[in-house]
Parts: structure tokens; sequence; C-alpha cells
């Protein structure tokens, strides 16, 4: 028999966590504290210190001992990898509370969290490969007194700032590479989102990882953010966030030139030619604006289709937004879940409303749907679409998807390429050359031919142009963390300078 699973209840109690630093939870005691609900369920479900600068400097300085008595960044890689591994074993036993807790302060669906956390346990495992993979080069062909060496040493100190649209995901594509590559770091998640960052820090040190290699701190992005990006004690910044605190950030980096890896927004163009399988893209096309209630950096939120299809596709996609089924995040059968914030929920309805009166044709959708609590947007569908629009240059962050129709192949480039994003990219057509073409020439930095948002540990994410700046994830991710040196040995005498 078909047995509907339950939907999970509301804590009774919120639950309330210190920041940790060196090993160690900090009592909240009398501190300041910030108070999440539940954007599905307005219920207040975690509570969270609001930390001070003194705060982050203690885990600053605790990662900087961590780092510079070797007790991690000296070890043997097979002993980091170890404690990578055990990381992802523990990390799949508390999957269940793992998911619980990103769904309450999130809003995403359990079912999504579930599979989150299985892919961040796999993130663990792949990059525990990657630490004992991890190696430079050597130059035999210098002659026969010299011979050179590339080393690779952990960049140092890094700070990782994450946004709440995946707090877990997004961490878990970061720590496990920055330790993979022997650096201690400090966490700041998204003060609305904060839960999850702590309690990787229980699932660290019951992994055996040593303390002050992992510190996190809560808090608010114009503060500990801030006091993050200009730290002269942090080496390496990894921001994911807004393209405008981006740009916040390379000005307060400069302070002693920290490195900073960042992925930024996105506005990225799904092109669908007539030859694909219409129904299947249709049903891909529909996910990549869908998942995560389009708050998703990488979601497909430009619809570039040959005119010849545009209509029946509109129809296609307008069809599959019916069926999906938006609501209650517990639920296991709900597919789309809250809007995270009640900010964001009035931006996208602020871009639902500009749309109309900028003379897009609504197709599907657009309403602010009342379940009797939480903020819940439907699935929407505008067409007529031009590229003067706002709604197709700026980075809507919610489930609107916007029709553009094209005639030609280049014309379709073209009009990919107009953004000043370059984070990612669909093409869905049965046409080899087509599909290859159109992956050569759309300027982005990950790309999916006839399916979208697919991915793993192995393949690198980061963006082109506004997108941001370097990778994440693939064993370039791992690079990212380290430096390179040249070493140049003599061998035999040194030919005197003064004779
Ligand atoms: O992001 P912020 P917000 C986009 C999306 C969304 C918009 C605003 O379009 O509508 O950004 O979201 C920290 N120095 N994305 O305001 O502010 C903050 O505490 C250093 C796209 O929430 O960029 C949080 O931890 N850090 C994106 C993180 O930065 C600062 C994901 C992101 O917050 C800071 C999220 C500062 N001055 C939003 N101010 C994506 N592409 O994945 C804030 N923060």
């Amino acid at each position: 028999m078909d047995q509907k699973a339950p939907v999970l209840s509301l804590p009774t109690t919120p639950r309330t966590l210190g920041f940790f630093v060196d090993g160690k939870f900090v009592d909240t005691g009398n501190r300041h504290l910030f108070e999440r609900l539940s954007p599905g369920h307005d219920a207040p479900v975690s509570r969270t210190v609001k930390c001070t600068v003194d705060d982050l400097d203690m885990a600053v300085a605790a990662a900087r001992r961590a780092f510079e008595d070797g007790r991690w960044s000296r070890i043997p890689s097979v002993e980091r990898a170890d404690v990578l591994l055990r990381a992802a074993q523990i990390m799949r036993r508390r999957a269940e509370e793992i998911a619980y807790w990103e769904t309450l302060e999130n809003g995403k669906p359990i079912t999504q969290a579930r599979g989150e956390v299985e892919g961040c346990a796999s993130m663990f495992e792949y990059a525990a490969g990657q630490a004992r993979s991890l190696h430079g080069d050597s130059f035999n062909n210098l002659g026969d007194s010299l011979f050179g060496l590339v080393t690779r040493e952990p960049i140092g100190v890094v700070g990782l700032i994450t946004p709440w649209n995946f707090p877990f995901l997004i961490l878990c594509e970061r720590v496990p590479y920055i330790l993979a590559a022997g650096c201690t770091m400090v966490a700041k998640p998204s003060e609305v989102t904060s839960v999850t960052t702590l309690l990787l820090a229980e699932v660290l040190a019951d992994a055996g990882l040593p303390n002050g290699v992992y510190n996190v701190v809560t808090g608010s992005g114009s503060t500990i953010g801030q006091a993050m990006t200009e730290h002269r004690d942090i080496d390496m910044v990894s921001f994911t966030g807004s393209t405008s605190v981006g740009r916040s950030c390379v000005k307060a980096a400069s302070g002693n030139f920290k490195k900073l890896g960042l992925e930024l927004g996105g506005k990225n163009p799904q092109i669908v030619f007539a030859d694909a399988d219409l129904d299947d893209a249709a049903d891909g096309v529909a996910f990549g604006i869908g998942f995560n209630t389009g708050q998703c950096c990488v979601s497909g939120s430009r619809l570039i289709v040959e005119r010849s299809v545009a209509r029946e596709f509109e129809r296609l996609i307008a069809a599959k937004f019916a069926k999906v089924r938006v609501g209650d995040p517990l639920d296991p059968a709900t597919q789309v879940g809250a809007i995270t914030t009640l900010a964001q929920n009035k931006t996208i309805m602020g871009y639902i409303a500009k749309g109309k009166e900028e003379g897009a044709r609504l197709v599907h959708g657009g309403e602010q749907l009342d379940f009797g609590r939480g903020y819940f947007i439907s699935p929407t569908l505008f067409g007529d679409v031009t590229s003067k629009m706002t709604i197709s240059r700026d980075e809507i962050f919610g489930p609107v998807l916007s029709v553009m129709p094209f005639d030609t192949g280049e014309e379709a480039i073209t009009m990919a390429n107009d953004t000043v994003y370059g984070l990612a990219a669909s093409v869905w057509t049965k046409n080899i050359d087509k599909a290859l073409n159109v992956t050569r020439r759309v300027r982005a930095g990950r790309f999916w031919v006839n399916t979208t948002l697919a991915g793993g540990p192995e393949l690198p994410l980061g963006g082109f142009k506004q997108s941001g700046w370097g990778r994440e994830a693939g064993a370039y991710g791992v690079e990212e963390y380290t430096q390179i040196k040249s070493v140049h040995i003599e061998i035999g005498k040194r030919n005197p300078w003064i004779s």
C-alpha cells in the first residue's frame, strides 16, 4: 500500500546555539540573540548570538594559532583525509536532523534538504581524495646545476561568508576544500540561517578535527561580514552573495590585499531550439526556475526560445507550473516551499508588478499564495519580454521566468550574452553542432546541455564577468585555497659572483 509520509512538526521551543571558537561553543549567557522565524510557518525556531567584532577577533586569533602551530596545516594529508571521511559518515548519520533545521530556517522542502545533505557528505569524501592528491610540480630541465620545484602551501586563515539560499550546501561546497588544502577558517553564515553551520562544528569536532581549525561567528553582514573582509589577519575571504556586497568586499579587502573568492549573482539563460524534445525541455526549464523557489544563483531565469515553438513551449511550461506542489516545507510531498525572508518576498512581488507595468504578458502565476502563514509565491511565467525590461536584466532570485523568442542561433547567442552576469547557462537541442556552438560561445562558468542544475563535487563552480572571481569545488576548488612557491635548488658548487 502507498503510505503518505507524515508531515514533520515544528520544535516545541526555539533551539538556542552559541557561536563556536577554538573547539567550544561560547555560552550565550546574557548576549543579544537573533530570533529566527520559520518562513514557512511564522513560528520562532532558533536563536543565535549577534556576535561583536571582539568575538570575531577571538575566532580569527584561534584560527591563526591553529594555522601557525601546524596542528592541521602541517600534518600528513592522509590524516586530514581521515577526518574528512569521518565527517561524511557522521553527517550521513545526522542527515535527518541537519535537513530538518535547514528546512525550518530556509523554507525549502524537506525532501530537497535531505538530498542536499547527502550531496554534502559526498563533497567531503571527494575533498578527502583531493587532500591526498594535492601536489606541486618539478623542473628537471634547468641544466646540470639547477633543479626546480613548485610546491603548494595552504593560503592560511580563510574567512567564509555564506548566504541564506543554500546554507548547508554552499558551506559544504567550500569547507572540505578549505580543510583539504590545510587551511584554518572562520565561517560566518547568513544571520537568518545559522544553525546548520553551527551543527557542522559538532560534526567536525566528532570527526576529530583539531580545535581552532573550524570556527563559526554568527551575526549581521554589515558588522561581522564587513569586519571579516577588512580583517588584517585573514588571508583570504570566500564570499557568496549579492553582487553589490561582492563589490564592497573588493574595496574592504584592499587593506591587506587578501585574496577573494566571489560567487555572486546570475541572470542565466536557458536556450531552447525547436528541435529539442520539447516536453522534456519544458520539465527541465520548469525545474531550473522552480527549484529552491528560484532563490538559486544558477536558476535559469531567461527562457530564450526559438520563435517557431515559443507559444507551444509557453503552454507546456504553464501546464507544468500548474502541477507543481507548492506548500508546507515540512510536508514530504511539497516540491516548492517558502520564500526565505519577508524582504525577499517583497522584492520578488515588486519585480512581478514591474513586469506587468513594463508590458510583459503574464502567462501563469504571479500571485502571493495564502496558506494562512508563511511567504509563498506561485511559479510565474511572463511572455513577450524584451531585453530592455527590468525582469530580463535584474537577478530576481525568485520563481519568475521570462520568455524571449529568437529567430537564428546567432541571435540566441547574442541574447544569452546580453547581461552583466556570466554564472550559468543551459541549452536544449538534439543537434550536437548547435549544442557545441552555443556552449563554446556563451560566456558562463557552468553549462548544461539537455539538462540543468545537475552537478557534483568533481565539477568546479564559479562565474564569468560580474558573477565573480575564482572557482569552488573540483580539483580547482582545493587549489584556490593554496598558494604556490617556486624553489630553486643548486646542485654542486655555485658559480661564484666575486672571484
Ligand atoms: O544578500 P547579501 P541578501 C542576491 C539575491 C538577493 C540579494 C539580496 O539577488 O535578492 O542578493 O540578498 C553577508 N560585508 N543573492 O541581502 O547581503 C550576509 O550577512 C560582508 C544572491 O541576503 O549579499 C550574508 O552572510 N558580508 C546570492 C551574505 O553576505 C556581508 C545568494 C550574503 O548576503 C555584508 C544570496 C558586508 N558588507 C543573495 N553585508 C547567490 N548568488 O547565491 C552582508 N553580508
